[in-house]
């Protein structure tokens, strides 16, 4: 196994490679080519420049997360040949370059929808927050306003030029049914896996984020039954899951170590990472300890431990602690804790089993 920690590139993060390479067993970094859009092909130059950066630095550059499908796939328009083939190209160049998996979603027009990016928790630490009534009442715009008051980095799946375009895109999807969506993603993966098979890339999606439809949008990654469907709509191992224990245990139905135990040799890619559940259907993204939220943590860790799993986790999103500022979700100090906490109930259980 191992531990990873995603970086957004030099000059998008202020989070610095070398505060990362102080953090105990953490040997890949999971990163991007942020500034490129969804559809664009990703060039050898560019992802090499990237990948000895983080070499550079001691650290494995395995794992990428992710590169965006384009709208128009999952939207299931004839435009999507180009984009589909603009991905087989990236997929390619990744591969070419050592890259191992790549980490995608399937969630129209919003990868993960909060309604308060530092909501101030009893500690005076801040953390991610959904509130249930607010996005029910609220218009899309309107919590976009809300969510990006002061955006000091452009985040992943918010970028300026998608939103801008959000209610035609949102209209765009009423006639697109789950079922349409799952044909529109088997499609697509009936012509990527094959190149990713060649490749040796492992393609890994990552849950709906909350797990269920927000503003009518169909939404099929949500919980172990449409996991078990995806992977049979192309039912070969580099077709494959990044299990996010924070984003499928938003719903208090998903079994995480279950699923884990399920899905064993197709999950390529796991994000870890706790939430607290409110009874009204409210939640906060809480520290990593079990205790601090509704997610099973430590039996999450075992059942890695006990399937075997050797590709990488990571911590997902952190609280902000410590006064430090920077990318929601994405600051040093707690998700550094994520990961003691992670590799203590690894080590723990190593023992054991000796
Ligand atoms: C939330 C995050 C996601 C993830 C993308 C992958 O749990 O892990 O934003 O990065 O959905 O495409
Ligand atoms: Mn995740």
């Amino acid at each position: 196994m191992d531990i990873g920690f995603r970086w957004y590139g030099e000059g998008n993060d202020n989070v610095k490679l070398e505060n990362i390479r102080q953090i105990p067993g953490t040997t890949q970094i999971v990163w991007a080519l942020h500034h490129k859009a969804a559809g664009e092909v990703w060039e050898k130059e560019e992802i090499q420049r990237e990948m000895q950066l983080i070499e550079s630095h001691g650290f494995k550059a395995e794992v990428v997360e992710s590169v965006n499908v384009h709208e128009d796939i999952k939207l299931g328009l004839p435009s999507r040949e180009e984009y589909i083939a603009n991905y087989i190209e990236t997929i390619k160049n990744l591969g070419g370059a050592g890259v191992k998996v790549i980490c995608y979603n399937f969630m129209p027009v919003f990868d993960w929808i909060r309604t308060d990016l530092a909501k101030e928790m009893p500690d005076g630490s801040t953390a991610l927050f959904y509130e249930k009534d607010l996005l029910n009442d609220a218009s899309p715009q309107d919590i976009i306003e809300r969510v990006l008051q002061n955006p000091e980095f452009t985040m992943p799946g918010w970028e300026p030029e998608r939103l801008s375009k959000i209610e035609d895109t949102i209209q765009q999807y009423e006639s697109v049914s789950e079922d349409d969506l799952f044909s529109n993603l088997q499609y697509f993966l009936e012509r990527v896996i094959p190149v990713c098979k060649e490749h040796d890339v492992r393609l890994a999606i990552h849950p709906d984020d909350p797990p269920w439809s927000v503003f009518n949008l169909p939404r099929i990654v949500s919980n172990q039954e449409q996991l078990q469907r995806i992977l049979s709509l192309v039912d070969e191992e580099h077709n494959g899951l990044t299990l996010c224990s924070g984003a499928l245990g938003a719903n208090k139905e998903n079994d995480v170590p279950a699923m884990i135990h399920a899905f064993q040799n197709r999950i390529h890619f796991a994000h870890v990472r706790n939430v607290y559940r409110y009874d009204n259907g409210d939640f906060i993204e809480s520290s990593h300890r079990e205790e601090d939220g509704s997610v099973p943590i430590t039996d999450i860790m075992n059942a890695y431990y006990d399937i075997g799993y050797k590709g990488c986790i990571r911590p997902d999103h952190g609280r902000h602690i410590w006064d430090e500022e920077g990318r929601p979700g994405y600051g040093l100090y707690d998700r550094a804790l994520g990961i003691m906490y992670m590799l203590g109930i690894w080590d723990q259980k190593r023992k054991e089993q000796k």
